[in-house]
């Protein structure tokens, strides 16, 4: 038997087993030496494995949450317009494209290697996906615990951290991100353009990011316009620390 009437056989006595249970399955253990039924239906039908697909996270609160420090007319269109925008774009690309990463991580990790449209709609949905988890109602306004201790440590106070954070997000010309990583087992404070991520091979900013600011026009002009200072500073009343603690070392 060729392996074109194996195969043949095989969906025939899988498909049956559907219906037919012990009986068709005994005859499909057979074959099973060889190769097992599941796997030789699979190869005919699906020649290629599923692409990958990004997906959007629920946002963990409501839109009006992180008032008055970030409205909730803008949450709501940064997040079902914007965001989901990005998601649907990189998921066609993956396909048009034939993309194949093993995961997203994998996918950012090697993305110079993909298209503009790969690189920016991916970026676009992980940043975004991770900006609403490090925020949250009812912040504090600063960290204490580890986070605090090791941005003593790390930038001398928790009021230099802020400033020399504050200086990134408002040096970044034009759109992008403000971010705080960690790499080697260091902190360090920098930006990236448009949707890059540290998390990219093609980053000028590498590492883990444990905290990022949106300084993209539409994070903020509805409410603050050209104000990009003033969103930055009240910023910081939403930023979630325990999910920044959650991803340091
Ligand atoms: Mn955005």
């Amino acid at each position: 038997m060729d392996r074109k009437q194996f195969l043949s056989r095989s969906l025939k006595v899988s498909v049956g087993a559907l219906v037919g249970g012990p009986v068709l399955a005994s005859v499909a253990s057979c074959n099973a030496p060889e190769a097992p039924t599941s796997e030789a239906v699979t190869t005919e039908t699906t020649p290629t494995s599923p692409a990958l697909q990004l997906a959007q996270i629920a946002l963990p609160y409501d839109y009006p949450a992180l008032e008055p420090s970030v409205d909730a007319r803008t949450m709501e269109i940064h997040y079902t317009k914007h965001h989901a925008a990005y998601v649907k774009n990189v998921n066609e690309a993956i396909v048009a494209e034939g993309v194949a990463a093993k995961d997203e991580m994998d996918l950012l990790a090697r993305v110079g290697s993909f298209s503009a449209k790969v690189r920016n709609n991916a970026g676009g949905t992980w940043n975004h996906n991770f900006f609403w988890q490090v925020m949250g109602p009812g912040g504090k306004g600063s960290p204490e615990g580890k986070v605090l201790d090791a941005l003593n440590a790390g930038f001398g106070s928790f009021d230099k951290f802020k400033d020399a954070f504050t200086d990134a997000a408002m040096k970044r010309f034009g759109s992008g991100w403000a971010w705080l990583v960690e790499r080697n087992g260091e902190l360090a404070i920098g930006s990236t353009p448009n949707q890059d991520s540290p998390l990219m091979d093609v980053s000028e900013l590498r590492g883990t990011p444990l905290l990022g600011l949106d300084v993209w026009e539409h994070a903020y002009y509805l409410k603050y316009q050209n104000k990009r200072n003033e969103y930055v500073a009240n910023w910081w009343q939403v930023v979630n620390w325990d999910e920044v603690a959650k991803r340091m070392a």
